[in-house]
C-alpha cells in the first residue's frame, strides 16, 4: 500500500484523513491495517456519500492476504493477481499478449502453447504477417474450474475476444499450459466453466455474427449470417460441440445442476448498423439444453463444420436445444446467484435486472408456455445496469454504469414486489467513481459466497489520480460488505483495462514454489537433450552443431552461467536452453542477449529455451536479467559470431 493510499484514498475522499493519520501511526506496530480507519470520508466535493466506520482492517506490510483476486486485464491481454483486500497487484501473467520481462510469445515453450491447438487458417495469415503467434488479445474474464459448485483450485480458464481464443491456466505453476482457437465463431466474449458436478465444460460465446462458412463467397448479406455458442472440453481444451444461435452473444453463466447454459444476447434484430441494433424494445437470453444437447450429438443431428460438432439452436427451430426468453434490453451481465436457483440479468439498456427461475426452465423445453413464464422478478434499479455479483445471504450487488453506482438489493424482495407486495427491494446504493462495469464478491459465484468482500472496477477515473496524459487509468474500488453499511476501504488505479475478476479464498489455491524438473512445459528440450546426449537436470555445457542449427545447452546457479561464452557463425539457427539449478525460493535467473532482442525468464528448477538467427558477426553478451545475487550483474557471458565465410 502506497503512502498515499495509507492517508487517503483520493483528494475527493481525503480530506478528512489528517485526523485519523494520527491514530493510523500510532496502530502500525500492532498487525492492524488501518486504511478503514483512514478513510473517515467527508464528501469535499462532488456526490461521495459513503461513510467509513473504520472496522476494516486490510493486512499491514508482511501480512499475507485472505483472499487471491484472479483479474482480467482486457486489450493488455494478461491476466493479473492481485491480493484482496489489501489490493496488491502480486502477479501478471502472460497469456494472449508478448511479455518483454518473462519471454511469453518468444520461448520455445510459450510458442508451442500458443501454437499447438492454432487452426490451420491462422497459422496461415500468421505466416502471411511474417509472425508466428499473435503477440496481442482482450482478456475479459477469467473464471476457475468447480467441482459440485466449489472451486477447486486446478485451473483458470479466460477468453481472448480480440483473436477468439480460449486459455487455461495451470494453478499449480500460474502460467498457461492450452491456448486453444476456437472456430466458426468470431470474438470469444462471455466465458464460464461449468460448476456442477464439475467443470467438465468452459461454456463461451462467440459476439460476433459471420456467414457460417466465411470464405467470402457471403458478404454483405447479414440474413445469411450466424452466432456459435461453444462448449469447450476443459479437460482436453478442444471444442466438444457448438451451437448454432440467432443475436449476438454477450455474456454467460451455467447454474449449479449441470442442465443448463445461459447466454445474454443483445441485437436480436441482428442488425448491422447502431439503429437497427438498438430497434427492439427486448432482446434475450438464450438458454442451452445441456443434456438435450448430448442427445442430438449422440443422435447425428449435426453438421461438421471445421473439424467441430455443430448444432441448429436458431430461434424458430423449435428443437429441444434452445430456448429464447425476452428479455429488455440490450442485456449485458448474466450471473447465476449462489441460492441455486435465480439467475440475474442485467438489463444495461433498461435499469432493470430480470430474474429468472431456474427451476421453471424444465417447462419450458417441455411445453409451449410463455418463455417469459420463467421470469420472477424485474427490478427497476436504475440506469445501465451491467453485471450483479451475490453476498450469499439473498443479496445482489448490481453495477449501475450510468448512474456510476453500486445497488444492493435483495431478490426475495424483488419477487415479492413482482408479485404485487409494496416492499421496496433496494438495501442500499453508493457511488463509485465511475462508471462501473465488472463487479465481485468474495467467493460470489460459489456456493461458498461468504460476503466479506464487493469490488467495483470503473472504467474512468477522471479527475480522481494525478494526470497521466490524455490516456487516464481506470479505478477500482474494494468495499467491506460484511456490516450493515457497504464501506469503502480501497481505491486505486489501474491499466488497461480489467473487466472481470475472481476473488477466491486462499485456502483454495496452493501454487508450487519451485518448479517439478519433470514438468511437462520444457518435454520438447527433455527429449531433444536426450538425443544430444545432454544429462538436463544437472550442470551442462554442451554446444551441439547440426547443419545450421546450434543447441546450446547451459545451465545457471547463482551467480553463474555455466557457459561463460559460446561461439556459432554467421547466419546459425541457434537454440540456448538454460536450465536453472538453483532450487530456492524466489531463485529466478532470465536470459537477455543483446542487440537480439531476446530475453526470458527461467525459474527456479526450469529449462527453458529460444531460438533466434545470429545473423552478423560480433561479439554479443548475453546476461541474466532477473535480479538474482550480489554479483547479478556479473551473471553474464558472450556470444561470438564467426563471419561465415571468414
Ligand atoms: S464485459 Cu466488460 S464490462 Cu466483456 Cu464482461 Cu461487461
Ligand atoms: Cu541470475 Cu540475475
Amino acid at each position: 500500500m502506497s503512502d498515499q493510499e495509507k492517508r487517503g484514498l483520493s483528494r475527493r475522499g481525503f480530506m478528512g484523513a489528517s485526523a485519523t493519520g494520527a491514530a493510523m501511526l500510532g496502530g502500525a506496530g500492532g498487525k492492524l491495517g488501518l486504511l478503514g480507519g483512514a478513510a473517515a470520508i467527508t464528501a469535499a466535493s462532488s456526490s461521495a456519500s459513503w461513510a467509513s466506520t473504520g472496522d476494516h482492517a486490510t493486512p499491514a506490510p508482511g501480512e499475507l492476504d485472505e483472499y487471491y483476486g484472479f483479474w482480467s486485464s482486457g486489450q493488455a491481454g494478461e491476466m493479473r493477481i492481485l491480493g484482496v483486500p489489501s489490493m496488491r497487484e502480486l502477479m501478471r501473467v502472460p497469456v494472449f499478449n508478448r511479455c518483454s520481462a518473462t519471454g511469453w510469445g518468444q520461448t520455445n515453450e510459450s510458442i508451442k502453447i500458443m501454437r499447438q491447438d492454432m487452426l490451420p487458417e491462422t497459422k496461415e495469415y500468421l505466416a502471411a504477417q511474417g509472425k508466428i503467434v499473435h503477440d496481442n488479445g482482450d482478456l475479459h474474464h477469467v473464471h476457475m474450474s468447480f467441482t459440485e459448485g466449489k472451486y477447486d483450485g486446478r485451473f483458470l480458464f479466460m477468453n481472448d475476444k480480440a483473436n477468439t481464443r480460449v486459455a487455461r491456466i495451470r494453478c499449480d505453476v500460474m502460467k498457461p499450459d492450452k491456448i486453444i482457437d476456437i472456430p466458426n465463431a468470431k470474438a470469444i466474449h462471455g466465458l464460464r466453466p461449468q460448476k456442477w458436478p464439475r467443470t467438465d465444460y468452459v461454456f463461451c460465446n462467440g459476439e460476433d455474427e459471420v456467414p457460417m462458412v466465411n470464405d467470402g463467397k457471403i458478404l454483405d448479406e447479414p440474413e445469411k449470417y450466424v452466432n456459435f455458442f461453444s462448449a469447450i472440453n476443459a479437460d482436453e481444451m478442444t471444442v466438444a460441440w457448438q451451437v448454432m444461435v440467432s443475436g449476438n452473444l454477450d455474456n454467460t453463466d451455467a447454474d449449479y445442476e449441470g442442465k443448463w447454459a445461459f447466454s445474454t444476447s443483445y441485437n436480436s434484430e441482428m442488425g448491422m448498423t447502431l439503429p437497427e441494433m438498438m430497434e427492439a424494445e427486448r432482446d434475450h437470453v438464450v438458454i442451452f439444453n445441456i443434456e438435450e444437447i448430448e442427445a442430438g450429438i449422440a443422435a447425428g443431428d449435426y453438421i461438421e463444420l471445421n473439424g467441430v460438432k455443430v448444432l441448429d439452436g436458431r430461434k424458430g427451430q423449435n428443437k429441444k436445444y434452445t430456448r429464447y426468453v425476452p428479455i429488455p434490453n440490450s442485456p449485458h451481465g448474466i450471473n447465476m446467484a449462489p441460492d441455486k436457483k435465480h439467475l440475474c440479468i442485467a438489463g444495461k439498456l433498461s435499469p432493470t435486472v430480470s430474474v429468472l427461475d431456474v427451476t421453471k426452465f424444465d417447462a419450458l423445453f417441455e411445453s409451449d408456455v410463455d418463455p417469459r413464464s420463467v421470469v420472477v422478478a424485474e427490478p427497476e434499479l436504475g440506469l445501465g445496469p451491467l453485471h450483479t455479483c451475490f453476498d450469499g445471504k439473498g443479496n445482489c450487488f448490481t453495477t449501475l454504469f450510468l448512474d456510476s453506482q453500486v445497488v444492493m438489493w435483495n431478490i426475495e424482495d424483488a419477487i415479492k414486489l413482482y408479485n404485487g407486495e409494496d416492499v421496496d427491494p433496494i438495501r442500499n446504493k453508493k457511488d463509485v467513481h465511475y462508471q462501473p462495469g465488472h463487479n465481485s464478491t468474495t467467493m460470489g459465484e460459489t456456493l461458498e459466497a461468504d460476503g466479506k468482500w464487493y469490488l467495483s472496477m470503473n472504467k474512468f477515473s477522471k479527475d480522481r489520480f494525478l494526470n497521466t496524459g490524455p490516456l487516464k487509468p481506470e479505478n477500482e474500488q474494494l468495499f467491506a460488505i460484511d456490516g450493515t453499511e457497504m464501506e469503502l476501504v480501497h481505491d486505486g488505479p489501474t491499466f488497461a483495462e480489467p473487466h472481470d475478476s475472481i476473488l477466491v479464498h486462499r485456502s483454495v489455491v496452493n501454487p508450487r514454489n519451485v518448479w517439478d524438473r519433470n514438468d511437462p512445459m520444457w518435454a520438447d528440450a527433455r527429449a531433444q537433450a536426450e538425443l544430444d546426449g545432454v544429462d538436463i537436470d544437472d550442470y551442462q555445457d554442451s554446444v551441439i552443431r547440426d547443419g545450421n542449427k546450434v543447441r546450446v545447452w547451459m545451465s545457471s546457479q547463482a551467480p553463474e552461467f555455466s557457459l561463460s561464452d559460446f561461439t556459432v557463425k554467421e547466419g546459425d539457427e541457434v537454440t540456448v536452453y538454460v536450465t536453472n539449478l538453483d532450487d530456492i525460493d524466489d531463485l529466478t535467473h532470465g536470459f537477455t542477449l543483446n542487440n537480439h532482442g531476446v530475453a526470458m525468464e527461467v525459474g527456479p528448477q526450469a529449462t527453458a529455451s529460444v531460438t533466434f538467427t545470429a545473423a552478423k558477426p560480433g561479439v554479443y553478451w548475453y546476461y541474466c536479467q532477473w535480479f538474482c545475487h550480489a554479483l547479478h550483474m556479473e551473471m553474464r557471458g558472450r556470444m561470438l559470431v564467426e563471419p561465415r565465410n571468414g
